[in-house]
């Protein structure tokens, strides 16, 4: 009882503060398409196949007020002269995948954030030679309507996890995403007010996508740090029927 008793006087404060850190599983994801569940950690958003597409939504949603820390792995496949497409971290009010292939679950979803990962040149996308990272609003995939990038990146597509981690700093309006323990972007921006027309409650997810060429795409989850919020709408939860 005496061991208890520090953790006990804890738990109001955990409950009341509102905060939830989770060592998040795949169970806590809503899977579409082809995602499945690899093992305790990871999910198999597609295979390495032609014209495939899988997301994974994660079923609490968060609130924008409050700071969130994500921290994942991402495996982008083994081929790189040959592989496509790459993935697609998605912030929609609702559990919404758009349109595939090229758009990665991300293209025509509004209002909507993505953080891409983009491992395919597509030109009429303006998609650079190389891997790329980029933040797109409202599902414009073409680099003429990206808030960042496309930053140019390191080969992804080379079998290894890729440890990632994305942070939202409400206060400073500061969104940053640190890939193999590096600060790749610092993007600051009034996300609730610019993004999503004053509401704070979004649900996110990732998404990925292959073409005529292909990779197997995976995350792993490690470690999440956010604020539920309570939704203005009931969530759509069709998480990978999407746009055809
Ligand atoms: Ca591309
Ligand atoms: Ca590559």
């Amino acid at each position: 009882m005496t061991q208890l008793r520090p953790l006990l006087l804890l738990l109001p404060l955990i409950f009341c503060s509102g905060w939830i850190t989770a060592q998040s599983s795949p169970q806590d994801f809503a899977l579409g398409m082809s995602a499945r569940i690899l093992n305790e950690e990871c999910i198999r958003l597609v295979p390495d196949a032609p014209y495939v597409s899988g997301s994974a939504w994660y079923k609490t949603p968060i609130d924008l007020n409050r700071p969130f820390s994500m921290e994942l792995c991402l495996v982008l496949g083994c081929k790189d002269d040959d592989g496509a497409d790459g993935m697609v971290f998605i912030f929609h009010p609702r559990m919404l995948t758009g349109w595939r292939g090229e758009g990665m679950g991300f293209a025509g979803l509004r209002p909507a954030l993505g953080i891409e990962f983009d491992t395919y040149r597509n030109y009429h996308l303006a998609d650079p030679e190389e891997d790329h990272l980029a933040i797109m609003p409202n599902g414009r995939t073409h680099h003429a309507g990206s808030l960042l990038g496309p930053l140019k990146l390191p080969n992804l597509e080379d079998c290894k996890k890729h440890p990632l981690s994305i942070t939202w700093d409400p206060g400073n309006q500061l969104l940053e995403i640190y890939l193999d323990q590096e600060r790749q972007a610092a993007y600051t921006i009034d996300l609730v007010n610019n993004v999503f027309g004053g509401n704070p409650v979004v649900y996110w997810g990732v998404s990925a996508a292959t073409g005529r060429l292909s990779n197997f795409h995976d995350i792993c989850i490690k470690r999440l740090v956010y604020a539920e919020g309570t939704p203005a709408e009931a969530p759509a939860n069709n998480a990978g029927k999407g746009k055809e």
